[in-house]
Formats: structure tokens, sequence, C-alpha cells
């Protein structure tokens, strides 16, 4: 099966950039894009260090689960750490969103969510994934959005809490 999938990196704990190139490292020729670094200020209402946060994007001979896989491993290879729900992380790897011949794939297995179920709230998964996909689009209840427009309707503080940093390579 061949597919394309954006995938959200982040990390606020340890070497949080070199942690986010291992995942480049590890998408091999599989990496179709990176966004730069950006950092960003915490989601969800955890009072913690700031996130650095990459979306790629992805493709190859895998399926939407074996992503999910992808994702693991990295955060395996990491020595992830977590604690408390949406609390500080050395590495998160979410899959964001999958097309498999070019459609998008829905699923509401609650280990695979498609789309992910809170992207369309995180300036911190969007900004960095316009920059690498100005077309791109997202569905939200079903309903296909553009991410250009999902972003305009974002809160602006929270638009402005995602700043560009560094390129990555
Ligand atoms: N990840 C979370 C919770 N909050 N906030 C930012 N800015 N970036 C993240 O990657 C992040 C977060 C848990 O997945
Ligand atoms: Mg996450
Ligand atoms: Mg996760």
């Amino acid at each position: 099966m061949t597919s394309r999938a954006v995938l959200s990196a982040g990390s606020n704990i340890g070497d949080s950039v070199g942690l986010l190139r291992s995942v480049l490292d590890a998408a091999g020729d599989d990496l179709v894009a990176t966004s730069d670094v950006y950092r960003t200020a915490p989601w969800g209402g955890v009072e913690q260090d700031d996130f650095v946060n990459v979306t790629l994007i992805v493709a190859g001979d895998r399926t939407p689960r074996e992503w999910l896989e992808f994702c693991r491993e990295c955060e395996r290879a990491a020595g992830r750490v977590r604690d408390v729900r949406w609390g500080p992380r050395t590495l998160d790897v979410d899959v964001v969103h999958v097309d498999v011949d070019g459609e998008p794939v829905t699923s509401d297995d609650p280990e695979l969510t498609l789309p992910h179920p809170r992207a369309g709230q995180r300036a911190f998964v969007l900004v960095p994934w316009l920059q690498i996909d100005p077309d791109a689009e997202l569905a939200i209840e079903g309903e296909r959005r553009r991410v250009v427009d999902l972003i305009a309707d974002l809160d602006g503080a929270e638009v402005a809490g995602v700043r560009r940093a560094e390129a990555l390579r």
C-alpha cells in the first residue's frame, strides 16, 4: 500500500532538536518534506517548558497502522518519558493525516483516529504543516477545510506562540 502521511513531532525534555532530527533520520528515503523547527508555547493547559515542534510529510509502502508503528518506534528509540497527559515529554510523534491513493483516510480506531481529532485546534501542528504544504486540507467533523483557513480561525495569541526557530537540515 502506498500512502502519504503527515506526522507531527514534539519534544520539551532533553536534547529536543536532536530528538526531532532522529525522526527525520529514521524516515530515511520516505521523507518527502520537513518544516523548520518551531518553538511553541505549551498547548493543553499543563504548565511546562515550551516545546519544539516539526511537521513532516512521509510517503512509502506502509499502511496507516504501520505509520503509527513507525511513530512509536521513534518514541521508543528516544527513550520516551511521559507521565502527564499533555504534559512534558522527550519525544511525541503523532499521525495527523494519511492519504491512500490520494484520498484521505478516516478511522475511529481509538488507537489511531484519523485525521487526528485535535490537529485542527493546534497551531503547533498546523503552522509548520502549512509551511511545507500551502494547499494542505484537513477534515474537521467530516468537512474538508483548508489548513490556511483553520489557522485563521484559531486564537491569534495561540498562533503567535508558534515561532519559527531554525532549519533542521
Ligand atoms: N504536545 C502535547 C501537549 N501540548 N504543546 C505544544 N506546543 N507542542 C506539543 O507537541 C504538545 C503540546 C502532547 O502531545
Ligand atoms: Mg501528541
Ligand atoms: Mg502522541
